[in-house]
């Protein structure tokens, strides 16, 4: 049994994305997090040792930061082909993706919306945001999906910052082409439909 806590509009509405995605069987679990407005807070119903969304639970045992979960799941429904299987011609992309998903694309742009991407430490620790930028517009220009022909979690984490603000992407019609492109899956649209609180 899977079990995923979630808040709405959040990291965890793209975990609800992915498992769409692979027709996955889970249970959504509403939990109250602290919010940057200052509204909300800590849920004692969510097992995630800092209170934070997403968490994952599956018979069990706890998962939790967004890449980890998408690497769970993907090895748990690996015939989802959403994430290439040890083996494949694509894991090792598909590792470094996650992995510079977490390690750079999320400080960076963090970085870079605080007004500090100008600071010597962190650009020489994480990368700036014009080389994040040439890295996954290079990805878009040579294949319809970030890892190749096939949309993958990759893509989830990718298309989902800019479906929370586009100015994280870079601005080119090739990434807007893109967009649209995975904007439109129906698994996206009924993930859009369980975002929200239960009435
Ligand atoms: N690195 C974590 C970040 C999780 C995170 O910060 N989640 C936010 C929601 S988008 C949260 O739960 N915030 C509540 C809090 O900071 O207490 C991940 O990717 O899973």
């Amino acid at each position: 049994m899977l079990t995923l806590y979630h808040a709405p509009r959040s990291r965890s509405t793209r975990v609800i994305w992915l498992l769409e995605e692979m027709g996955a069987k889970y249970d959504l679990k509403h939990v109250s997090i602290k919010r940057p407005d200052g509204s909300g807070g800590p849920d004692k119903a969510n097992p995630h040792p800092d209170k934070k969304v997403p968490a994952l639970v599956h018979d069990g045992m706890l998962v939790t930061e967004t890449t980890a979960i998408c690497l769970y799941l993907t090895d748990l429904y690996p015939d989802t082909g959403l994430g290439p299987r040890n083996g494949d011609k694509h894991r090792g992309a598909y590792l470094t993706w996650l992995a510079y998903y977490a390690g750079v694309i999320e400080p960076v742009v963090t970085i870079d919306f605080a007004g500090m991407s100008a600071n010597p430490v962190f650009s020489r620790l994480w990368g700036n945001r014009h080389d994040m930028d040439d890295r996954i517009l290079g990805a878009l220009k040579a294949s319809p999906f970030i890892l190749g022909a096939h949309f993958t979690a990759i893509d989830v984490l990718i298309a989902s910052m800019a479906q929370w603000n586009r100015d994280l992407l870079v601005d080119d019609p090739v990434v807007d082409e893109y967009l649209k492109r995975v904007g439109e899956r129906p698994a996206l649209q009924r993930a859009a439909a369980k975002d929200r609180l239960p009435r």
